[in-house]
């Protein structure tokens, strides 16, 4: 086999024919599916004339050719391994192609394949080619039609974008239905799905007085969990038209619930098909964050209808024009519905542990990466949420008007087209005033900035200097960064008065929160009339994605934890203190000398529980300890049992000092009122649980028989899972055991609790856990094929649990290559994701580097995808 090569943006160029209407025809078979095509095609009226007609197709079974009605001789055509090449072509014409595929053997879920029985698609970025020879890029933009023929019996149900146009009755038991789709779409937004579907319908009216029809469409069994789904798109709807002016465009808005997905879901055009466990949910089956989880991809897949669908990529490498801007808006959206801090708070911890590895690691890649081998490894954590970072800072830079004029501006120009991320921050510059060149260089720079900050308060003249430098560290391909532009929000909080003092900058009064921009490698700023010592609060909101050094002293922190007005920052300044204790403790840990907790944590976590402070869910964040994987992203070399030991010890120390401070939150926060996934009620149920963990830490009587009481109590899904979690990773299996067995005995017919189930084990902290992964791995309910179980048990064992992935012999990280080299014949997509851990050896001992990459090796050695390939490849360069 050859090798793989990348593809560049710099050679991107219009296609030289374009579509402007796709007819299509499926006559569905599960081994023989016939697929239909007409194409209207035209010669780019930028390209040459002349040209051959090349298009992709991958795994298709030619079986007729026509060009406008003449069929083609043999010569007159080729076909490869990618596509199809036509020699000679008219300036517009009609094609014909008929294709056999087969859904059944399609194990790597793009294209047409089916899912418990059903048919289904997924065609981002690039499983229209494994459907029919097709222009298969975002830009190139028909209009659809697409009939759909099925088995009566086997697929009463029928469905494509669009609206409805026609339905009959067939001979031999079949029937078909007719569906149409007014607005031109990339072939990557194509979706059909059919099977024995029940439906649940809704309305909506939109902002100019339009109905449209809302259906849910799940298997029987699921009907009673799609209230939260349908509540949480009637919200996003509207918040979608007051937030954006932005309304919805067909009579008809879909989602249809699969459970075998690669990803959380997907925003075809009037047809979200959503992997089951981003849609469903019941208070007996889905905990409080997969319900908040289920409210963001609802919202954020519909919000992709203008941003995305109306307006969307001219190519791959545009992809976080359509993510980082979706996610940003769905981040919004679910902070208004939500708490706001938390949202930030949660959102802010996941980045910094989950993306600043990837950006420090082989695969680091800019929010617009310049070349890839396999676009379906760029749906990142960078592309995703770096990206809406980025649209985040341009947000404050600009302000919210010049934004919402800025967005408003986007959609109007560029509806109906496919752009660039250029196109989308000049809209912003115009529509603001600004100059935002050097700000472009976040798309283009890997890696995260960091800024090393430093303050002097000169008491004679009541003045304070803080003295700013930013460095990006080298990334692959990129040895040397230029300097960004970077908005720090921040404050200058008295230490006299506990308050926030007015800022006076180069003579302008800035009140008592501004923001600052720095420009160059470094800056000094001076803030006047500063009438006492101030500690700055730098970095307010997490104002931009970067690593912010500041040599904060303990008092300090614990000083912010206390008064800063910012409350994001209040948490940070709590998790910067715990992370100083958790240094000594990982010290003296490697050292072998007796571990000594610092009594201003204590003290710290003394005052947050007494002062009951009115906002819960808030209060839940500052007791949560920063987790071991954050911890190791602080570490120069990651110590994965000095970690674990000193963040048990520091639990169990603040457990043994204020055991009757947790009895008392649990207890008050103990309701039983009927569940609600409300802002209030999920902010008690936080609380509480955190309150029972530390109790658990110590595996105090009281705390394990409450937890017990709680998994017995069975009132709604959070409680039990969490009470089921920490009695399973107690040592306590008289208690765990019995609890899990029901649990799982309970839940056997329920693929997402099931899931669940696998998770809550695998995380355990015993050592024994990695016989339990494998024999887990021949449980019925396991399947290799299906992603959500792979994620469930193998990810999770290899992401949240390193104490034992990173074993000292290797057997981790032999589990998890096996596993690579089997899913990589089977799903490639999946495979490539599940390798990630391996590649972050190089922040691990000699030893274990070398255990990581003789498994990177041995998944080499074998006939890759090209997807596992590239991540591999990296990781060994
Ligand atoms: N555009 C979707 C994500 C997505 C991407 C690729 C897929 O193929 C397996 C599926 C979904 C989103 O952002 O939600
Ligand atoms: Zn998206």
């Amino acid at each position: 086999m050859s090798e793989p090569q990348p593809i560049y943006l710099s050679d991107y160029r219009p296609p030289a024919y374009r579509v402007t209407r796709t007819e299509l025809t499926f006559d569905l078979d599960p081994d023989a599916t016939r697929v239909k095509a007409r194409l209207h095609l035209e010669r780019h009226p930028e390209r040459e004339a002349g040209a051959p007609l090349a298009l992709d197709g991958e795994q298709l079974a030619l079986k007729a050719i026509a060009i406008d009605g003449q069929p083609l001789e043999q010569d007159e055509y080729e076909v490869g391994e990618a596509g199809l090449v036509v020699h000679r072509v008219p300036e517009a014409f009609l094609l014909d192609t008929e294709v056999e595929i087969a859904p059944d053997g399609n194990t790597a879920l793009s294209g047409l394949y089916r899912s418990s029985g059903m048919f289904c698609t997924q065609c981002e970025a690039e499983g229209f080619r494994r459907i029919t020879f097709y222009p298969d890029r975002p830009d190139v933009m028909a209009t659809f039609s697409t009939t759909v023929i099925g088995d009566a019996e086997r697929e009463p149900v029928l469905l494509s974008n669009g609206n409805p146009v026609e339905r009959g009755e067939l001979p031999g038991g079949r029937h078909f239905v007719t569906w149409d789709d007014p607005h031109p779409k990339p072939s990557y937004l194509f979706a059909l799905v059919a099977g024995d579907l029940r439906k649940v319908e809704d309305g909506f009216t939109t902002m100019s007085g339009r109905e449209v029809t809302l259906q849910l469409w799940v298997e029987e069994e699921n009907l009673d969990k799609t209230d939260h789904a349908m509540a949480s798109l009637k919200r996003a709807m509207r918040w979608d038209e007051e937030a954006y002016g932005r309304e919805y465009d067909l009579d008809r808005f879909m989602i249809v619930a699969v459970n075998d997905f690669n990803m959380g879901a997907m925003e075809n055009k009037g047809l979200n098909i959503f992997n089951s466990a981003a849609v469903l949910t019941h208070p007996h089956t889905a905990t409080d964050a997969a319900f908040q989880r289920v409210e963001g991809i609802v919202a954020h897949e519909y919000f992709h209808n203008w941003s995305g669908n109306r307006v969307t990529c001219r190519d791959w490498f545009q992809l976080s024009l359509k993510e980082g801007f979706t996610v940003f808006r769905d981040q919004c959206f679910s902070a208004e519905t939500n708490s706001a801090p938390v949202k930030r708070i949660e959102d802010v911890a996941f980045f910094r542990t989950a993306q600043f590895a990837e950006d420090a690691g082989p695969t680091a890649h800019p929010v617009r990466p310049d070349h890839y081998i396999e676009i379906g490894n760029f749906y990142t954590l960078t592309i995703y949420e770096k990206g809406a970072e980025i649209v985040r800072m341009l947000s404050n830079l600009v302000g919210k008007e010049a934004f919402r004029r800025g967005s408003d501006l986007y959609f109007e120009r560029f509806d109906g087209q496919a752009v660039t991320i250029e196109d989308f921050v000049d809209c912003m510059a115009e529509a603001s005033g600004q100059d935002l060149d050097q700000f472009m260089l976040w798309y283009a720079q890997a890696g995260t900035p960091e800024i090393d900050a430093h303050g002097e308060y000169d008491y004679a003249n009541a003045e304070y200097r803080l003295i700013l430098r930013q460095r990006t560290p080298a990334t692959p391909g990129q040895p040397d960064k230029q300097a960004l532009h970077i908005p720090v929000r921040l404050g200058l909080v008295g230490t006299k008065s506990g308050r926030d003092l007015p800022l006076t900058l180069d003579g302008e009064m800035r009140g008592t929160d501004t923001v600052i921009h720095l420009r160059e490698e470094e800056q000094e700023f001076l803030f006047t009339d500063v009438s006492e010592a101030p500690v700055p609060s730098l970095l307010r909101g997490f104002s931009a994605p970067v690593k912010l050094h500041f040599p904060y002293g303990r008092e300090d922190l614990a000083f912010l934890q206390a008064h800063d007005s910012d409350g994001f920052n209040r948490w940070d300044a709590g998790q910067r203190l715990a992370l100083l204790a958790l240094d000594d403790l990982i010290a003296a840990h490697r050292n072998g000398v007796e571990k000594v907790m610092d009594p201003r944590v204590t003290e710290a976590f003394r005052v947050l529980l007494a002062a009951e402070s009115d906002d819960k869910a808030v209060l839940a964040q500052m007791l949560t300890l920063p987790s071991e994987a954050y911890i190791a992203e602080q570490q120069p070399l990651v110590d994965v049992d000095a970690i674990h030991a000193a963040r048990t010890f520091v639990k169990q120390s603040l457990a043994l000092a204020l055991r009757t401070d947790f009895l008392h939150v649990y207890r008050e926060h103990q309701h039983d009122a009927p569940y609600a996934p409300e802002p209030e009620q999920i902010a008690a149920r936080s609380l509480k649980n955190v309150a029972l963990s530390y109790l658990m830490a110590i595996e105090d009587e009281t705390g394990l028989e409450l937890a017990r009481e709680q998994f017995e109590a069975d009132h709604n899904m959070t409680d039990v899972r969490h009470a089921l979690t920490l009695l399973v990773h107690s040592s306590r299996g008289d208690i765990a055991d019995p609890a899990l067995k029901a649990f799982g005995e309970t839940w056997a017919h329920d693929p997402l609790v099931m899931d669940q189930w696998f998770a809550i084990q695998v995380t355990r902290p015993q050592p024994d856990v990695l016989d339990r992964v494998t024999f887990l791995m021949e449980h019925p309910a396991f399947s290799l094929k299906n992603p959500n179980k792979v994620r469930a048990l193998i990810g999770t064992f290899a992401n949240q649990n390193p104490v034992n992935f990173h074993r000292a012999d290797g057997a981790g990280y032999r589990l998890l290559a096996d596993t690579v080299i089997e899913l990589n014949r089977l799903n490639p997509e999946i495979a490539a994701r599940l390798v990630t851990p391996l590649t972050r050896w190089a922040r691990f001992d000699e030893a274990r580097q070398e255990l990581m990459k003789g498994e990177l090796e041995r998944i080499r050695a074998e006939e890759l995808s090209p997807n596992v390939y590239e991540v591999v490849e990296k990781a060994l360069a």
